[in-house]
Parts: C-alpha cells; sequence; structure tokens
C-alpha cells in the first residue's frame, strides 16, 4: 500500500471494520499509550473496542489528556509516575490531544474485530487468521482520506491494497 501524502508509508491502521454476530474478547492487560518528551508513545494507536488503554506520565511536567469525542472524555491533568486509564467501547477513530500541550496529539482506532495492523515503512502490513469470508476491509491515516472497500478472503489471500487518497 502507498500512503501519496506522508514521508513514508508507516502508521496506515488496516482493518476489518466488524464481522457480523461477532465479538471479541479484549486484551485482559491495558495497552499502553504513554507521554514521553513531550510526545504520546505511540502516535498512532489500535485496539479492539473493549480494550483498556492505560496513559501513563512519563515526564517531569504535568500532562493532560482529553478526548474531544464524541463522547468527550477528560482525564484530568497530572504528574510524573501517574497513570489514568480509560475503556475504549465505541468504535472509531479517537483524537487524543493534552490541554496543556497544544502540539501533543495521538489518535486511538478502535475496531470490533481483532484484525487490525498498522503498516510498516514500507506499506507492508499482515492481518493474521482472518477467517475466510466477505468483509469491509478500512483503511485509515492521519493525513488520508480513509477508504472502505469490500474484500473476500480465502485460505491464500493476499490482497492488493489502492492508494491513499490526500485529504481535503
Ligand atoms: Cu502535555
Amino acid at each position: 500500500m502507498v500512503v501519496k501524502t506522508a514521508r513514508d508509508n508507516s502508521d496506515a491502521v488496516v482493518y476489518i471494520e466488524k464481522i457480523p454476530g461477532k465479538r471479541y474478547p479484549p486484551p485482559s492487560s491495558p495497552i499502553v499509550l504513554d507521554q514521553v518528551n513531550l510526545k504520546f508513545v505511540p502516535h498512532i494507536l489500535a485496539v479492539l473496542i473493549g480494550t483498556t488503554v492505560a496513559f501513563p506520565n512519563s515526564d517531569e511536567i504535568r500532562h493532560n489528556v482529553f478526548s474531544p469525542g464524541p463522547p468527550r472524555v477528560d482525564l484530568g491533568t497530572y504528574p510524573q509516575k501517574t497513570t489514568k486509564y480509560y475503556i475504549f467501547d465505541k468504535p472509531g477513530v479517537w483524537t487524543m490531544l493534552c490541554n496543556v500541550h497544544a502540539e501533543m496529539s495521538a489518535y486511538i482506532i478502535v475496531t470490533e474485530t481483532p484484525y487490525f495492523a498498522k503498516t510498516e515503512k514500507d506499506g507492508r502490513f499482515v492481518l493474521k487468521d482472518v477467517p475466510p469470508g466477505k468483509y469491509t476491509l478500512r483503511i485509515w491515516h492521519e493525513k488520508a482520506k480513509p477508504i472502505s472497500m469490500p474484500v473476500e478472503v480465502d485460505t491464500s489471500a493476499t490482497m492488493n491494497i489502492p492508494t491513499l487518497e490526500l485529504k481535503r
């Protein structure tokens, strides 16, 4: 896959939107989205719906964590070595911000299936163990228009993904 609008082809999230009638258990431990050197790390995080995300503050200064939503989420402003948690139980793309540092941002892509992946710099990604069937594949990138495309997965599926287009 090629991301024309970015420096390289990394950090696109590719996922199967949902499989009707299927629900998957979220991971039993929180997934970490850290705050280090005035940045959210990682900048892009994909998680299964119902996942608890931990937001530690690893800097020596206070950070805030909020999302304009909807629903709006505000974990407050808190010092180093403090961790706040939030359960992401609504699918979609969540923008995470810090109201102390306007330049800080992260995106959390909440999916309804465990079949999601972030692309590598070369644009490659792997969706493992997807059961055969017909699905809607979604591709999201911070600097591009999201894409939805029908895919049919068979036992030997190799998919070709179109070039992402510039967001207007
Ligand atoms: Cu901050």
